[in-house]
């Protein structure tokens, strides 16, 4: 894409357009939550969608001129419903957070109870949070990881669900390696009569691929995002069974936005067509085989891993045990300046702070896009090792830089 016209109009603009591409291009994007999507995605994301407005649902809409709009939010649904094998998706969450509050909306009532994952265990802001919406309109109990094992202990958690008598259990996390097992956290929604929303805005598509077990069918709700692991631009979508689709229909809009992002929502379309295709699978199968690579590197390195390694895109690493006076932040930032960019995170037990914690966690999605394999990935491990025993030695730092130019060289992003 060309910032030409920008670039005319609107000069300092255009320097951090430019600047944002060359960064990209330029570092390895290991934040396990990011990736980078198709010329086509953004092209669809930058069109004259961006300038209509299209309440309501294709056919029903509250305002016209939306046959365009129509065209391509069904493209959208018809597309989700063949990646997930859902019998309702709505596309128009403006994320995965807006996706969560469609759900709460959708089939809580104000003070119900929220059965979910502890932040510093994994967990997500929008599950309950006493700094998000879901925290403070809801009563919220959490549930945790064992700490020794870093696995979701299912029994505690059944437990926990028949003492706490949640009206809906959240599964699925952000900084979980691990396969999460939808059935055994099913089991305890049916125990307490509870709604189980599976929150996948990780594995969105590691689960399409069939690379990840799939709550569709087994959840009440399934939500996502749509630029992880899967490549369809920024944004959020719901999945349920038809007997909720006026519920979440309803709790997306009105009830929580207004129109729908239609630009956006033609992102989703183009990169929903794009993960139907069988190099998708690979794709996502090649996201995971290169996280499995980089985690057994790290620990031949010495490297402690919560759960000790990782079924999924992302490993988490426990710095306390090898480097007990190096911050996540520390290593963020060392590596950071080396051109690997990837983000400071609480581990189970954490002993630090949100803020300043003691892991960092790592994905594949974003490497993989560009190309990398599994001996790239052992390299990349490599390096993160020599920043993380010398984080603030500049020697060090500059000599993985170098080596990291020469990595995104080989392995090109965006012209
Ligand atoms: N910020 C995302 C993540 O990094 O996991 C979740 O919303």
């Amino acid at each position: 894409m060309s910032y030409e016209t920008v670039r005319e109009t609107d000069p300092a603009v255009a320097d951090a357009l430019e600047g944002e591409r060359g960064r990209q291009n330029d570092t390895l994007a290991m934040i396990a939550s990011e990736n980078h999507v198709s010329e086509a995605v953004m092209e669809a994301q930058s069109s004259e969608l961006t300038n209509k407005y299209a309440e309501g649902y294709p056919g029903e809409r509250y305002y016209g001129g939306c046959e365009y709009a129509d065209d391509v939010e069904e493209l959208a649904i018809d597309r989700a419903k063949e990646l997930w094998g859902a019998d309702h998706v709505n596309v128009q969450p403006h994320s995965g957070s807006q996706a969560n509050m469609g759900v709460y909306l959708g089939v809580l009532e104000p003070g119900d109870k929220i059965l979910s994952l502890d932040l510093t265990h994994g967990g997500h802001l929008s599950h309950g949070h006493p700094a998000n919406f879901a925290g403070q309109v809801y009563e919220v109990e959490q549930y945790k990881v064992d700490e020794e094992t870093g696995y979701i202990d299912y029994e505690a958690l059944h437990d926990h669900a028949e003492e706490f008598d949640p009206d809906i259990i959240v599964s699925g996390y952000s900084a979980y390696p691990r396969e999460v097992d939808f059935e055994r956290i099913q089991e305890a929604a049916d125990a307490t009569d509870a709604y189980h929303l599976a929150d996948i805005a990780h594995i969105t598509g590691l689960v399409a691929a069939g690379v990840h077990e799939s709550p569709v069918g087994v959840a009440d709700f399934v939500t996502g995002s749509t630029h992880k692991t899967i490549r369809a631009g920024r944004g959020g979508i719901i999945m349920c069974a038809e007997e909720y689709a006026d519920d979440i229909d309803n709790a997306v809009f009105p009830g929580s936005q207004g129109g729908p992002l239609m630009h956006n929502v033609a992102g989703k379309a183009v990169g929903f067509g794009e993960a139907l295709s069988p190099e998708f699978e690979e794709y996502a199968e090649q996201t995971v085989d290169n996280a499995i690579a980089l985690g057994e590197r790290l620990k031949e390195h010495g490297l402690s891993l919560v759960s000790g390694g990782t079924d999924n895109h992302l490993v988490l690493i426990d710095l306390r045990p090898s480097h007990p006076d190096t911050t996540g932040k520390d290593v963020e930032a060392a590596l950071e300046e080396a051109g690997i960019v990837l983000n400071a995170n609480t581990v189970p037990g954490e002993t630090r702070s949100a803020f300043n914690p003691s892991g960092i966690r790592a994905g594949t999605p974003g490497l993989t896009t560009r190309g990398f394999g599994e001996e790239a990935c052992r390299e990349v491990a490599d390096l993160i090792y020599e920043v993380v025993d010398a984080p603030h030695d500049d020697d060090v730092v500059a000599t993985v830089s170098d080596r990291v130019d020469e990595l995104t060289d080989e392995y090109t992003l965006y012209e």
